[in-house]
C-alpha cells in the first residue's frame, strides 16, 4: 500500500525546526517498508500550516495516512487531519501515539475525519492493518485498535500485548525524515554550546515501572530492553551515516536496570563510539559506578523528575521516591563528573499547600547546593501541573469537578483562569490540574508574591499574555 506518515504541526501552526526527529513515525515507517509497502514521510512540523501540509500529503497519493501529536498540539493536529481528509477523500486516516491512544473514544466521536486509532505500541497493529488492506470489515479482528463500525458506533478491539522482543524491530527508517534538518536547540545538550550539531533520539528500553499520577505515558509498566549490542548498532549507525554527534537517550528511565545501562555504556566504550549524550532517570538507588561509567561513555547530562520537594506530595502523586532519595542521588550525580544535572519541578500537584510550595522551593536550593556547578538553573523552573488524557490527574479533575463532564479533548478549551501569571502561553488550551483545597489562583498569587523572580527568570516571554482567539482562528477552531 502507499502510506504517508506525517508529523503534527505545533500548537500555533508556525513552521519550526526546533524538535527532535520523529522516532515513533520512523519506527512505523521501518516496519511498513520491511513488509514491502511504499512509504513517504512528511515533516508537518517544518511546514506548519495545515493546508500546506495536506497538499504535501496529497502529492504522494496515499492510500493510508498515519499521524500523531502531543496534547499541546492536538488542535493543530485535528485542523491538519481535516485538511488531509479534504485533499485525500479516500485515504484511511490512522492516528496513534500517547495523546490519541489515551483519548481514542473522544477522538473517534468528535473527529469524523479520523478512521482508526492505534492504541499503544503501533508496529504490529499498524502492520496488520496494512496487511488487511485497510479493509474496514477486517478491523474487528485486529488487536489494539479503536474505530467506528458501519453504524457509526465506537468500537475497541482487545488490548494489544506489548512487544516483548524489541531487539528484533528494524532500525527506524530515518531516510523518510531528515534528522539533519532539526535544530539542536530542542535538546538539553545544546544549552550553552555553539556550532552545528546533529541530534537524534534512540530508545534502548520501553516501558516504565512507575505510574505517577501526572504522567501521560501510554507505555506499559513492564520494562523491555534492546540487546545492548543492538542498541549500540543503532547509535553507531546514526553517528556514521547521519553524522549524529549528540544523542538523546529517550528511555523513560535509563536506569531501571543498572546491568543494562552498564552494558550499553561498556559497548559504546569498546567500539569507541564518539557521541555526547543525555538521558533521563529516576533518582532512586543510583549506583555511583554506573554513573561514572556513563560519564566515561559520553553522558554529559542527566535529568531527574524531582517533581516536588516534600514527602507528603511525593506520596500523593505515587512517585515512589522520598526527599532523602533525592539528596543521595544528587551526591552520586555530583561525584560522577556528569556536567549538567536537570531537575524538573511541578507546582500545584495533589496534596500541595502553600507551605509545601515554600518547602519544595527551599528543598530545591538544598539540591542545588549539593550539585554545585552541575546544576542547570533553566530546567528547575516551576510548572503548573497539566492534565493529559489517561492520567490520574485527568480522573481526579473529573471527580473533583474541575473538568466539566462534557469536556472534549477535541474542542477548543480555554483555561478559565488564563490571565493568571505562570500559565505558560503555549499551554493555554491544555487544562491545568487544580485541587479543591488550593485554587490555581492562590498558587499563582503566592508564587507571584514570593517566588516570581526565580520562577520566571530568563523565560518571562513564555508567560506573556497572548490572545487565544487569534490562535484558534488560525487553526480554524474559533
Ligand atoms: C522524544 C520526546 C520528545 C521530543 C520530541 C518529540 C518528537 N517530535 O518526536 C521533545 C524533547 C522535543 C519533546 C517535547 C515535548 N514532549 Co515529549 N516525549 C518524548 C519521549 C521521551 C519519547 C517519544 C518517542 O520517540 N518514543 C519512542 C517511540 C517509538 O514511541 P512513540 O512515539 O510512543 O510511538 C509508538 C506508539 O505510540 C505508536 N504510535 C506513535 N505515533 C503513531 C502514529 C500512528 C499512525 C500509529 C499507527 C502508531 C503510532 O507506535 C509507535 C511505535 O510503537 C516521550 C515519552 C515516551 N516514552 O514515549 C515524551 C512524550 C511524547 N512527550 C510528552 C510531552 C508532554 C512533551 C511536551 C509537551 C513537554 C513540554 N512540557 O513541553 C513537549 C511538546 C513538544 C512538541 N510540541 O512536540 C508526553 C506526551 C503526552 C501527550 N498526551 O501528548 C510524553 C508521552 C511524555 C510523558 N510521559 O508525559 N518530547
Amino acid at each position: 500500500m502507499r502510506i504517508c506518515l506525517v508529523s503534527s504541526p505545533r500548537y500555533n501552526c508556525k513552521p519550526t525546526h526546533k524538535s527532535l526527529p520523529p522516532l515513533g513515525l520512523a519506527t512505523l515507517g521501518a516496519v511498513a517498508l520491511q513488509a514491502g509497502h511504499e512509504v513517504v514521510g512528511v515533516e508537518g512540523v517544518f511546514v506548519g500550516h495545515p493546508r500546506k501540509i495536506a497538499a504535501e500529503v496529497a502529492a504522494s497519493n496515499p492510500e493510508v495516512v498515519g499521524t500523531n501529536t502531543v496534547t499541546q498540539d492536538r488542535l493543530a493536529s485535528i485542523a491538519t487531519i481535516r485538511e488531509i481528509r479534504k485533499a485525500c477523500p479516500d485515504a484511511l486516516i490512522v492516528v496513534g501515539g500517547a495523546h490519541y491512544s489515551c483519548s481514542a473514544q473522544d477522538a473517534l466521536e468528535s473527529v469524523p475525519e479520523i478512521d482508526v486509532v492505534v492504541c499503544g505500541e503501533g508496529e504490529q497493529t499498524f502492520l496488520e492493518l496494512l496487511e488487511a488492506g485497510g479493509d474496514p470489515k477486517a478491523l474487528s479482528g485486529i488487536a489494539g485498535l479503536a474505530y467506528r463500525d458501519g453504524s457509526g458506533q465506537f468500537c475497541m478491539t482487545e488490548k494489544r500485548d506489548p512487544i516483548m522482543d524489541i531487539t528484533t524491530l528494524p532500525r527506524p527508517a530515518w531516510e523518510l525524515f531528515s534528522p539533519q534538518a532539526y535544530s539542536a536547540k530542542a535538546s538539553q545538550l545544546a544549552k550553552g554550546r555553539n556550532g552545528a550539531m546533529v541530534v537524534a533520539g534512540v530508545m534502548t528500553s520501553r516501558g516504565c515501572p512507575q505510574r505517577c499520577v501526572f504522567c501521560a505515558n501510554a507505555n506499559p509498566t513492564r520494562v523491555r530492553y534492546i540487546e545492548p549490542t543492538a542498541a549500540v548498532d543503532q547509535i553507531e549507525w546514526l553517528r556514521e551515516t547521519l553524522g549524529v554527534s549528540n544523542l538523546d537517550i529517550l528511555d523513560d528511565d535509563f536506569l531501571t536496570s543498572d546491568n543494562h545501562a552498564a552494558a550499553v555504556c561498556e559497548e559504546m566504550l569498546r567500539r569507541n563510539v564518539k557521541v555526547d549524550w543525555w538521558c533521563g532517570a529516576r533518582a532512586k538507588n543510583l549506583n555511583p559506578d554506573v554513573l561514572k561509567l556513563m560519564r566515561r561513555a559520553g553522558c554529559r547530562s542527566i535529568a531527574f523528575g524531582v517533581e516536588t520537594g516534600t514527602d507528603e506530595v511525593l506520596r500523593a502523586i505515587r512517585k515512589g521516591t522520598t526527599t532523602d532519595d533525592y539528596r543521595k542521588a544528587m551526591h552520586v550525580a555530583a561525584d560522577s563528573g556528569i556536567e549538567q544535572v536537570g531537575l524538573c519541578l511541578i507546582i500545584g500537584l495533589p496534596g500541595e499547600t502553600l507551605d509545601t510550595i515554600d518547602r519544595s522551593l527551599q528543598f530545591l536550593d538544598e539540591l542545588r547546593d549539593i550539585l554545585g556547578p552541575a546544576w542547570i538553573r533553566e530546567s528547575a523552573i516551576g510548572q503548573l501541573p497539566l492534565v493529559y488524557p489517561g492520567t490520574g490527574l485527568e480522573s481526579m479533575s473529573y471527580e473533583e469537578g474541575y473538568l466539566p463532564k462534557d469536556f472534549s479533548w477535541n474542542s477548543p478549551y480555554l483555561e478559565p483562569q488564563r490571565a493568571l501569571p505562570l500559565i505558560n502561553h503555549r499551554y493555554k488550551t491544555v487544562p491545568h490540574y487544580q485541587s479543591p483545597s488550593l485554587p490555581l489562583e492562590s498558587i499563582c498569587r503566592h508564587l507571584g508574591k514570593h517566588h516570581w523572580d526565580r520562577l520566571t527568570h530568563g523565560r518571562r516571554r513564555r508567560y506573556r499574555r497572548q490572545p487565544l482567539r487569534k490562535l484558534l482562528t488560525k487553526i480554524g477552531l474559533a
